[in-house]
Parts: C-alpha cells; structure tokens; sequence
C-alpha cells in the first residue's frame, strides 16, 4: 500500500499502512528536523486505551442526571450509538429548555489534532453556537495572561507572537540573547496545526555557529541546547521580575539606558523610574535588593546589565513565565528592560515573547491564512476566561474581575468538551474532581480514555487524523498538506462531525450544520473558497482540489526571512502608532492603574509569589516543582506513545532531582518517589540530574492523572504535575493558568507495594444492556456526596 501524507501539531509525515492494521510512520522528506514524538504516533494508535464504543457511566445510566459524585469512580457501560445519541440529544434539550442554553459549557478548551476541517474545537463550537448557544471559554493556557496584558502594554498581542523577530535576522545581527525561561528546544517541534519543516533547530545551531552568546536565565540548564555559548544564570523560579528590575536599574545607575528611544517610544517611564531608584516606595531595586531574592549574585547581575548595554542584545521570555502567579510582570518588565537598552526595532535587538515555547515564534514560513470551517456567531455571550472552569462549575453565580471588567459565573448543567483534556490542563486537579462532581451531565468525545473520559457521564469515541480526511498546517507553515485516511476508524469510533451531525438531526438543525455537504464536500468548498480568496488577493495561485489531494500537499508561497519586531514603529511613531492609549509602548499604564488592582498594579513591580522558597509556605513544603512542558509528547497527548512510555522512570513520570536534594532524603536515581503538598501527592520516578538548581524539581505535565482510589486530596499513582499545583489565577486582571510553579516535598516511596498505574488500561467496562429505558432526571447535582470507590481492574503490565 502507498505512502498516505499527514501532519499533526508535531509535524507532517507519511503513514503507510500494514497489512495487520497498524502503520509505519516516515517524517516528511524535506523536514530537516523531524520531531522526536513521531515514534509515539504507531503505538498510540491502536493501544489499549482506545475508546472502542459508546459509553455511559453506570450511575448515571441507573440514576440519571445529577449523580456527579460517582464520576471518576464508577464503572462504564457500553451502549450502541443510536442510545448514545439520543441521551446526549435528550439531555441538551433538556438542559437548553429548563435553564437556557447559557447552562451549556461549551468553551471545550485544548489542543485536539491538527487538521483545519475535523478540529474538534471548531466543529463542537460550531454545532453549540447554531444549538441556541453555550457559555465559552476565552484565552488559553499557554498564554492566557499575556493575551490580557499585551494589548494594554503594546496595543496588539498578536504583533509580538506573529511578528516576533526571524531567526534568520536574529543570527545575523544579534550579539547577546538574555533569555528568561530559555530557549527550550524540545518544544520548538511543536506548532498548533503543523508545520512541515522544523527549522528552528537548524537556526539554533546557526546562533552557536555564528558565536551568538547567550545568557540562560532558567532554574533549568535544558532550557537551552548546549551548542550556543552559554552564560547560566539559574535564577530561583518565580523571581526574574526582581533580577529583570535590577538588570534596568544598573542600567539607569550607570547611565546606560537610551533616555531617546524612552522618551520618544515609550510613555509613563518616569513613573516607573520612582519605582525603580527607591522614590516610590523606598527600596531601590538594585542588584544587591535583587540578589537574595533571585538566588545570584549582585555583581553577576550587574556585570550582565553592563554586557546588554555594550552589544545588541535581544531580551526574550518563555509563555511558561506567565504561567505563574503575577505572571504579567516578568513579561512587562523585560519589555521595559528591552525600552532602556532602546535597541527595540533594531535588527537583532529588543523584544520577544515565546522563542522556544512554540516552533512558529521566530520562524521564517509564509503566515498565510489557511482554510478554516465557518463559525456562527454564538448567541450566548457568557465567557469564561478559560482557566476558570473549576471556580465556574463551584460557584455560580459569583463575581469575579476580568481584564477591567466585573463578571458573574453561569449556572451551568451540562458540560459538553470535545479534543481537550481538562484532567491533564488544570491546576489541583483535586479541586477539579470536586468542581466536575457539580453538572447534572458531561459528555466528552474522546479517542482514549483519559482521565477526562473517566469523568465524564456520556463518552463518544472520536477517531483520531489518520483515521478520516482533511488537511492541515500551521501558522507560519510552509505547505497546506493533504491529510489522507490511512486506517479504518478503531473500534466503533466515529469522526466528531459525524457525531455532531447526527446530533444535530437529531435535535432539528442538521441541514444548517452539514449545509447538506458530506466531509469530503467540506474540504472541496473550503478549499475552493480559500483558493479563490488567495487568487483575488494576488497572493498565491493554488491547484485544483483534486491535483493538490493527489500530490498530497501544495507548498504555500514564500515571504521574505528577515523580520524585525516593531521596526515600523520604532522608526516613526507618530506614523505608525501602536494601538494603546498614548500610542507607545505603556511602561506605566493609567488605565491598569486605575483598576486598583493589588496583584497587577500600573506598572512592572515584583510582587513576592506566595509560593517560593524562604516564604511561610516553604517550611513543610520546601522544593520548587517546576512543571513544564515535556520532551516526550504533546501535553497528554502521546502519553501511551513509546517516546513517552520510554522515558518513564520506575513505570512513572520522571522527577528530576538535584544530588543534593536527593542525598538529603536518601533517594537514588530511579527510586520511586512520592511528592506531595497540602492539595495532593503524585509517585514519580527519581532521575539525579545536576542540570537544576538546588531545591528544584523537575516534573513535566502531561502523564495521563491517575488517582488512587479512595484518596482525597488525591494521591497520583502516575506523576501528573497537576494533583499538586494551586487553581490560583496570575491575577486579578487576566485570570491566567499558574500552573507552572508549586512548593512540594519529596519522599522516598517507602509505603510497600505502590498503587499501580491503572490509567494506561480503559476503566471497568460492563457489557451493554440495551434496550432499557431512558433515566428519569436525578435530584440535582450532590457535591460532597459520594459512593463507594470501586478498585480499577488489575493491570496487565504496568511498567
Ligand atoms: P492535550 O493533551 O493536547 O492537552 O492542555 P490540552 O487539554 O490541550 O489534550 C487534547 C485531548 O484531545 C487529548 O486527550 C486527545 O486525546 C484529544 N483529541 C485529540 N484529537 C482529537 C479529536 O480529533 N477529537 C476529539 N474529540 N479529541 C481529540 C494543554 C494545556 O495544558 C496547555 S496548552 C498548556 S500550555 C498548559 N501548560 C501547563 C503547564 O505549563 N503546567 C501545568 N502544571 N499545567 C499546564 N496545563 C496546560
């Protein structure tokens, strides 16, 4: 059988198919540097955990709806489509009828596959917004306080994301890169939507060639690959702000910073100048204020602030900054360090937010618009910003600041999430079980069971790309790629249009769903609407549909590689204005100012996190668990891949450790560990690594959540990050994820014979006993309520 073309948020690739039903996955040919997660696309796709059938939980089959408490630990019972369907079509009427359609949760937030047609998201939102509506969600994980602060700040977020410096420009003409959070090369393979050649690596190498230095600011020496010439300054997580003030204040000290490009680019820098020398509140932020606090030393910090000013020096910061409690100010306040060295706009100077948290950031592919399935407009305007779902679903009806503004939870009843993985997403996953015990009825369509599947009342098994048709790429992607079917639909999944279409029969509005086209139909019109759209703009002249799905790619036209972040404004801003209120980059902002807000004031500040060391919280829970992105798959996904399953330590996620922090509690490499904090504990593998800071750890999201039956707070017997991170917001204004930070302790595992992982198997699975009658509503939801834990079943090989 021949090659099939895919792509995935990973990448593209070709997958041919084996006569046994798998397949045999090759990168793309011109991909130069093909991601390491490739390998986890075989396995994953046929492994055990697929969801093979409809199911329901068995108390909400027996109960009905309002039997929450029995989620995630209740066994499942499998049932046809067509009862599938109608309970689902039946419980949204319901729902829409008695409380309005504002009592759907539809934000459905996460990454789902790439594809521009299937896109989980897009078609559940589609299907809600033409259902009468449903409570949203807005902003993201990765960035939801930047996208608050930045239009404030700089007038427009996506000119910093989108038109952020090339490489090509930055290996030319940069000296020194002072990069806060790094540039962390393992998640530069991966970009929302695909991306068909991954050059960032081949620019990093580039940058270490060309003898670009670069100061590593990162309690985490992989925060960069080891070829560029590395200055590692491994600050305690959580303090750049402070190191950033002082590196600005030496500047002003020494006479260093650019009082032109302040005056002339930037507005409120007096204001901010008070707060920096003292006058504002008496502590200047100098570098000796800086140094106890971000664990470096005065004259380190000094001596960097002296190199920025003396070369052209690019100052970038990792999105996982912001994922943090105050996370708007290292972001703001880099930006302000960027204004007194006066090199933004400059080649090779400036500015940058998210080298190294994204492969599209910096890189030089065409930032074409790519088809995309048109979207009503939603007739409910309730939003959630979407890291809060836990307070939505416990408090209804309470105010909350958002972005300026005072807003009000929905009551919400019915929570419909397809292509995301709240289970693995947010913060005290703890919490979360209590907040997802609340709905009347949740229904997840899901191609593994997750421990969002796990949660739910009502799963709908999805097929995954290689199992449908579509296209796909990404922002700044160099190819549209044609996403052939590869493999039949494993067990009874369905693709999520179709289950939504048949919703959508079911509940009267199909033909204004489907608009009476089959998927295959979508992608032509897309495609040709796209095309068409291209051709009358003059910029690109794409084949015939059935020319660019038989040579199963078209390569979008090229744009010019050099790239330079506000050169336009830096060169005239009265011409080019940015849209803030003065029309320059805001070092202090009037209009935040005015929100009086405690965690987010008017302008950069350190605000000391709750969690850090040396603060109260730290004396029972003294090491800094970072957890970030990792190496080995996509959030959660790919977690049952064997790049993922490979890096597993003691058949757990991996913690990394630092010899010293491991000698002090007896720990050797490959121990099996617990950590643990007031919200929850997670059992992780032990990996001795020098390469983090002292009273560090390391413990990246993603390992499917695994709570041991019976424990509250949970115990994870898997390594989910999540169990013990704080559902706390950046602030008051943006009401961002901080899920990056949290202070634990850690312990040998010296409990027996630990809990095994359950989650790589699916759950208890009765045998289905259509046909039966339809549940009769329950009481309402029963927080607090619970029935009794059943075991998981006895895994077969647990690793
Ligand atoms: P994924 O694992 O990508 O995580 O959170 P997100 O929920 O996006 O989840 C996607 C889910 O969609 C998977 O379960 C997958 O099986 C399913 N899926 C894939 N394709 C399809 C499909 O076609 N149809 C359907 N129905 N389902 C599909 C990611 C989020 O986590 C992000 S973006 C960030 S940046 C955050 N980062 C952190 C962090 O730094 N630290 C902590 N502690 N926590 C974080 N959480 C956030």
């Amino acid at each position: 059988m021949s090659d099939r073309p895919t792509t995935s948020h990973w990448g593209a690739f070709r997958v041919r198919p084996r006569p046994d039903g798998g397949v045999l996955v090759e990168p793309h040919p011109d991909d130069p540097a093909p991601s390491p997660l490739l390998a986890g696309v075989a396995g994953s796709l046929h492994h055990r955990t697929r969801v093979r059938r409809p199911a329901v939980r068995e108390g909400w089959l027996r109960g009905g709806p309002g039997t929450g408490a029995g989620r995630g630990r209740e066994p499942f019972v499998e049932v046809s489509w067509e009862r599938a369907l109608d309970l689902v079509a039946g419980e949204l009427a319901r729902v829409k009828r008695e409380f309005g359609p504002q009592a759907v949760f539809g934000g459905s937030y996460g990454w789902a596959s790439a594809g521009r047609f299937h896109h989980a998201q897009s078609q559940l939102h589609r299907f809600l917004a033409l259902f009468g509506g449903y409570t949203s969600s807005r902003n993201s994980y990765s960035l939801g306080t930047s996208l608050v602060l930045l239009p404030r700040v700089v007038g427009d977020a996506e000119a910093v994301l989108r038109a952020a410096s090339s490489w090509p420009t930055i290996v030319r003409h940069t000296r020194l890169i002072v990069a806060f959070g790094g540039v962390p090369a393992k998640n530069v393979y991966v970009t929302p939507g695909g991306v068909t050649r991954h050059t960032t690596p081949g620019f990093l190498a580039e940058l270490a060639a060309a003898g670009t230095e670069v100061a590593l600011v990162s309690p985490l020496r992989d925060d960069l690959p080891d070829g560029p010439v590395t200055d590692w300054l491994p600050v305690v997580p959580g303090t750049d702000t402070a190191l950033m003030l002082a590196l600005t204040h030496t500047l002003v000290a020494e006479g260093l910073h650019d009082r032109a490009f302040l005056a002339r680019c930037t507005s409120g820098w007096p204001v901010l100048e008070r707060y920096l020398d003292g006058r504002a509140d008496g502590t200047p932020k100098d570098a000796d204020w800086a140094a106890p606090i971000c664990g470096l030393a005065a004259e380190r910090i000094r001596a960097l602030a002296r190199r920025m000013a003396a070369t052209r020096t690019l100052v970038t910061v990792t999105w996982s900054l912001q994922r943090a409690r105050y996370g708007e100010q290292p972001v703001w306040a880099a930006l302000a360090l960027a204004c007194a060295l006066g090199q933004i706009g400059l080649p090779g100077g400036g500015f940058g937010h998210g080298y190294g948290s994204m492969g599209d950031v910096g890189d030089t592919g065409p930032a074409l618009r790519l088809p995309f399935l048109p979207q009503p407009a939603n007739p409910v305007e309730e939003f959630i910003p979407c890291a809060r779902i836990a307070d939505l679903l416990l408090h209804p009806g309470e105010e909350y600041p958002y972005d300026g503004t005072t807003r009000r939870y929905p009551d919400v009843r019915l929570v419909h999430w397809a292509g995301g993985n709240p289970f693995h997403h947010h913060q005290d996953l703890g919490r979360l079980r209590r907040a997802f015990a609340r709905p009347e009825t949740v229904v997840v369509h899901e191609p593994h069971w997750t421990a969002t599947a796990r949660h739910a009342d009502i799963v709908l098994p999805a097929t995954t790309p290689l199992e449908r048709e579509d296209f796909g790429g990404g922002r700044r992607d160099t190819h549209l790629v044609a996403m052939h079917r590869a493999v039949d639909p494993v067990g009874e999944a369905r693709d999520d249009h179709a289950i939504l279409a048949a919703l959508a029969e079911r509940l009267g509005f199909a033909p204004e769903f489907t608009e009476g086209r089959t998927p295959r139909q979508w992608l032509e019109h897309l495609y040709g609407q796209w095309a068409e759209q291209l051709r009358a703009d003059g910029a690109g002249d794409p084949p015939p549909f059935d020319r660019f799905w038989a040579d199963g790619e078209w390569q979008l036209p090229g744009q010019p590689a050099e790239r330079t972040l506000f050169a336009e404004f830096r060169a005239d801003p009265e011409r080019h204005p940015l849209a803030t209120p003065s029309g320059r980059i805001e070092l202090h902002s009037p209009a935040i100012a005015a929100l009086g807000l405690p965690d987010c004031p008017g302008h950069p500040a350190w605000l000391d996190p709750p969690e850090r060391p040396g603060t109260p919280a730290a004396r029972r829970h003294p090491l800094l668990l970072v957890a970030n992105q990792p190496a080995t798959r996509l959030h959660s996904q790919l977690d049952v891949g064997a790049a993922s399953l490979a890096d597993k330590v003691a058949g757990r996620e991996a913690v990394e450790v630092h010899p010293d922090d491991a000698a002090a509690r007896s720990v050797a490499d490959g121990d099996l560990v617990r950590i643990f904090n007031d919200r929850g504990a997670c059992l992780a593998g032990a990996r001795i690594s020098d390469r983090l800071r002292p009273g560090v750890l390391r413990l990246p999201t993603g390992a499917w959540f695994d709570p041991v039956p019976g424990t509250e707070p949970p115990l994870c017997a898997h390594g989910n990050p999540n169990a013990l991170t704080a559902d706390l917001p950046s602030s008051r204004l943006s009401q961002g994820c901080t899920g990056q930070h949290a202070l634990v302790q850690l312990e040998r595992w010296t409990g027996g014979d630990p809990p095994p992982v359950t989650v790589h198997h699916p759950p208890v699975l009765l045998p289905c006993p259509d046909p039966a009658p339809s549940p009769t509503p329950g009481p309402g939801p029963t927080p607090g309520t619970r029935t009794a834990p059943r075991p998981d079943p006895a895994p077969e090989a647990v690793r």
